[in-house]
């Protein structure tokens, strides 16, 4: 088996694995049967895992799917986006809310009902995450689904399946954030503006010609190809990895790029002798001796 279960969660809309022979873990979304179309609990969860394989030590890489085919009618998804069918005058709400109580008779504990438009969290989980995150792309990339796939680091998508499509627009929303700005630093102006603009659909092939798609294989070599992807940065040196992804972030992500990639550098500077200096300099009520410190050039 390549993958064993992580099961201290109880999710209900994603499925979280570890790979069993690789630092890997994979994250799917699992709502084949609505294209693994995210409601605000798959979001939720989506934050739980993410966060929980950042604090995995010994796991380099992160694979983000979807789960399929939909037994329904065979199709194959990565994402669809938010889910329209609990979209309610503000956002995406819990199915726990007032009106789904009033009609179900659930007890009305859940959440406040506010509508959500958290997935852009989970967009920064993404980006901020320590190490590589891989959209592993089986089929159906559309709306906020194709711009969770343009967030992750690289991108890998199905031959015969995988199809990217904007439509945001089409349904009154609109990502203007990484999904549509760095999109065009991805493909370039003219092309994101044709993806949103005109909402054609692009198969894998069309997608990795403009750029946004890093490789394309048969859709039963995906996974075993995912997982070469994450033995192969694994090998990698952690903290130069690190370093390179906040070093690409940083180009797009302003003063929070730069806070980001300082921490970095004031973690790597902590590991020094002149630090530690600093530290015991304050903890033996002294002053701190950086005599023998070479003012390095
Ligand atoms: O833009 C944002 C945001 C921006 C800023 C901040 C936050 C944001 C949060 C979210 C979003 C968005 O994601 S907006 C864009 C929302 N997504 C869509 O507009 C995509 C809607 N889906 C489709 O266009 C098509 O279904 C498809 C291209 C993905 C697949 O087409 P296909 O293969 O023809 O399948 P289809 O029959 O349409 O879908 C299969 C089933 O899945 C249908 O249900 P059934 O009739 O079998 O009961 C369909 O209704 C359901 N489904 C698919 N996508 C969604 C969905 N149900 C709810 N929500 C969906 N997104």
């Amino acid at each position: 088996e390549r993958w064993t279960a992580i099961d201290r969660f109880d999710f209900t809309d994603i499925t979280y694995h570890r790979s069993t022979d690789t630092g890997a873990v994979r994250i799917a979304f699992d709502r084949p049967e609505k294209r693994n179309a995210f409601r605000p609990e798959t979001v939720d969860e989506l934050a739980t895992a993410l966060d929980h394989a950042k604090r995995q030590t010994d796991v380099g890489c992160v694979l983000l799917t979807g789960n399929g085919p939909s037994e329904k009618d065979g199709g194959w998804a990565f994402c669809s986006g938010g889910d329209q069918s609990i979209r309610g005058e503000s956002g995406y709400e819990y199915s726990g809310s007032e009106e789904a109580a009033e009609s179900d008779g659930v007890e009305d504990d859940a959440p406040e009902n506010v509508g959500r438009l958290h997935i852009l969290e989970v967009q920064r989980q993404i980006r901020h995450i320590p190490k590589p995150v891989v959209a592993v792309v089986p089929g159906w990339a559309v709306g906020g689904g194709h711009s969770l796939h343009v967030v992750c680091d690289l991108t890998l998508a199905s031959e015969e399946h995988a199809k990217f499509l904007q439509t945001d627009p089409d349904v009154g929303s609109f990502d203007g954030g990484f999904g549509s700005a760095y999109l065009a630093r991805q493909v370039g102006q003219k092309k994101a503006r044709e993806v949103f603009f005109l909402g054609k659909t692009y198969d894998a092939a069309e997608a990795a010609d403009m750029g946004m798609v890093n490789d394309v294989v048969p859709h039963e070599d995906l996974e075993d190809t995912a997982i070469e992807w994450a033995e192969r940065m694994n090998e990698k040196s952690p903290t130069a990895m690190r370093m390179l992804k906040y070093a690409f972030n940083l180009d797009s992500d302003g003063m929070v790029g730069q806070q980001v990639f300082a921490g970095e550098a004031t973690r790597l500077a902590y590991m020094t002798d002149e630090a530690q200096e600093g530290r015991d300099a304050f903890n033996e009520g002294r002053d701190p001796d950086f005599d023998d410190v070479p003012w390095h050039y």
